[in-house]
């Protein structure tokens, strides 16, 4: 197409003209110029300068099926011929709306026979909280208005979204968090954990800080606890086995809903399609968005489980909310496609039983290099903490791993690396993240452990003529 035949620099300058990019500073983007990706196919990218990239983060975390799946192309092609656009406003919905609807019912667990769509994951987080306080009028409990969350969440950037989201760089621009939204800490250990503390003991203590946080509230104030099953953008942070029963247990116990976050963990990345079946416990609402269409097209909203679909159609009257692109034919009609695709290659299986297993041994491989402190997976998706000296030893002698001093931004030091040697892999301050596509086969889990390995060891060396690593 003769409108995209520029050369780099004439896209750069262009871009630097007149596109404002999300989550960026303007001004040294502009200075530097951006990358400008022209090509995808299967779990690879291009740029304009013919360099090849393997995408180990699936676009944004969504491109599950990876790049160039003809089934979606066809999908999406077909429904713009038949039907570009119609609402489900008015009393009205188009087919494609209807039939998604009802497969979602179908893959999701079992107290899920609904849903509300959307056009992004911020929006379906939008939609969760006016949800969750209709119910409670609904209910006769209106002052229950106070839904809890986690710092270093990350739940989107609509005023909404990004006041339940955790990051405080967010909070600080926009006067943020709204009202009625508070935060707990994250199940980090690292970060959080006392010293000989174990796993198991340290995610019941992190469940425990929500229990404390709804007493400080009052009960009778709080509507919802959210979260991520695994915490993607804050750095793929996986909780302790014990911590996620813990949770349902105290919202259980203060009849709180329970709304789990599946924008990143939904449909197969954590090997089951959701992730609250990873970790077992039972959301009464789930957020879901990039991988319902794998990024082909936007395309979010909110799984609405029995408890509360109920309260809202016997008792409902209208509920006041909704979108222009709430249940859009086309991006309807993708999905249907991809979710066709994801269970006839049987991908959620070869997560969990061949590619996860795969880069767990792989990230286990990789904990022993002298720059990462620990690596961790969770079906595929992985993190790698690099610091600046092991941990020593084991037990109430062991010495703890040194952690870079943040103002070195070690983290992006590595993912230019990274970018320079065709491997894109996240940097969540120290931790290098991957959540690469679901397509992989087992040659492409060690093409990315191989590439990972060669950047860390470029990094390593950089690092020591920068003469940031301890002299021994
Ligand atoms: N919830 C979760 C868990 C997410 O990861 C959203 C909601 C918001 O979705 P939309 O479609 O409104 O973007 C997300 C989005 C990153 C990064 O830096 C992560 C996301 C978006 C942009 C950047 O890792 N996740």
């Amino acid at each position: 197409m003769p409108q995209f035949e520029h050369t780099t620099a004439q896209w750069q300058a262009l871009d630097a003209a007149h596109h404002l990019h999300p989550f960026t500073d303007f001004k040294a983007l502009a200075a530097k110029g951006s990358r400008i990706i022209t090509r995808g196919d299967n779990i690879y990218l291009w740029d304009s300068e013919g360099q090849r990239l393997f995408d180990a983060m699936s676009g944004l975390w969504c491109v599950n099926v990876g790049y160039g799946q003809q089934a979606l192309i066809d999908a999406a092609t077909e429904q713009l011929r038949t039907l570009p656009f119609y609402n489900s406003f008015f009393q009205t919905t188009t087919p494609p709306a209807v039939a998604l609807a009802a497969r979602l019912a179908q893959i999701s667990p079992p107290q899920f026979s609904h849903v509300f769509f959307s056009g992004s994951g911020s929006e379906g987080n939008d939609t969760v909280i006016r949800m969750v306080r209709r119910y409670w009028d609904l209910m006769g409990q209106p002052r229950r208005h106070t839904v809890i969350s986690r710092y270093n969440a990350y739940h989107g950037s609509t005023m909404a979204a990004a006041s339940l989201g955790g990051m405080k760089d967010m909070h600080a621009q926009g006067g943020l968090p709204i009202p009625g939204i508070v935060h707990i800490d994250q199940p980090y250990q690292v970060q959080h954990g006392l010293p000989g503390e174990s796993a198991e003991a340290f995610g019941r203590r992190a469940a425990s800080w929500l229990e404390d946080k709804i007493r400080e509230v009052g009960p009778e104030h709080v509507a919802a606890f959210i979260g991520e099953p695994v915490q993607g953008a804050g750095g793929v942070i996986i909780p302790p086995e014990s911590y996620w029963p813990e949770i349902q247990r105290i919202c259980d116990q203060y009849g709180i809903l329970l709304v789990s976050d599946e924008v990143i963990c939904g449909f197969g990345r954590t090997g089951h399609w959701f992730g609250c079946e990873r970790f077992g416990t039972r959301p009464d609402l789930i957020t879901f968005a990039k991988g319902v269409t794998s990024g082909y097209i936007p395309l979010g909203g909110v799984l609405v489980g029995d408890r509360v679909a109920r309260v809202l159609i016997e008792q409902g009257g209208e509920f006041a909310h909704g979108y222009t692109y709430s249940g859009h034919p086309v991006a309807c009609a993708v999905a249907l496609a991809n979710l066709d695709l994801i269970e006839r290659e049987g991908l959620i299986t070869r997560v969990r039983e061949v590619t996860g297993p795969r880069l767990a041994a792989g990230f286990a491989a990789l904990a022993e290099h002298p720059l990462v402190g620990e690596a961790e997976t969770c079906g595929l998706m992985g993190a790698l903490r690099l610091v600046r000296r092991k941990a020593q030893g084991a037990g109430p002698s062991a010495v703890a791993a040194e952690a870079f001093d943040p103002a070195l931004g070690v983290g992006m030091l590595c993912r230019g690396h990274c970018f320079g040697n065709g491997l894109i892999m996240r940097a969540v301050g120290d931790r290098m993240i991957v959540a690469p596509p679901l397509v992989m086969t087992e040659a492409q889990v060690d093409e990315l452990l191989g590439l990972i390995r060669h950047c860390l060891d470029l990094t390593w060396t950089d690092l020591q003529h920068r003469g940031w690593l301890p002299a021994s």
